[in-house]
């Protein structure tokens, strides 16, 4: 059994959420927050079966897409110590950050 933990965009959530109980996957849905941007984004805990586990990675690449985000560097990228020179810049983010783990041991109570 493995665990997938996905962080993905907010807009992708539901979508994703929804596809995963329409093929009967379990999932958790936690709100996170992403530490570069510091804006919220969604992180998944879907424990999984290995032999569906492609299955699971197949909906997320489906659901998920990046898209550009602007943020306003604290520090200017430029290399100037001018706080007024500090402008947004695009950033590419997502569609997801996947973690696979190997689960030990799984038990329900
Ligand atoms: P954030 O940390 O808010 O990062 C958002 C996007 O900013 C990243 O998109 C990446 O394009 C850019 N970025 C992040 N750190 C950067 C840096 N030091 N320099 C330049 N650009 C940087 P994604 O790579 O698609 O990541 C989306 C979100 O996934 C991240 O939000 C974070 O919450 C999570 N994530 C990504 N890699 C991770 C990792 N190795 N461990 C834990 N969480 C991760």
């Amino acid at each position: 059994m493995k665990l997938v933990i996905a962080v993905v965009q907010d807009k992708d959530g539901n979508k994703l959420r929804d596809a995963l109980i329409a093929q009967n996957f379990r999932a958790t849905k936690l709100a996170s927050t992403g530490g570069f941007l510091r804006s919220g984004n969604t992180t998944f805990l879907i424990g999984v079966e290995d032999h569906r586990l492609n299955q699971v990675l197949d909906l997320i690449k489906i659901n998920c897409r990046a898209r550009e985000q602007l943020m306003t560097p604290v520090v200017p990228l430029d290399g100037s110590s001018e706080p007024a020179s500090a402008y947004p810049v695009p950033v590419q983010v997502g569609g997801a950050t996947v973690f696979v783990v190997d689960i030990l041991r799984f038990e329900q109570y």
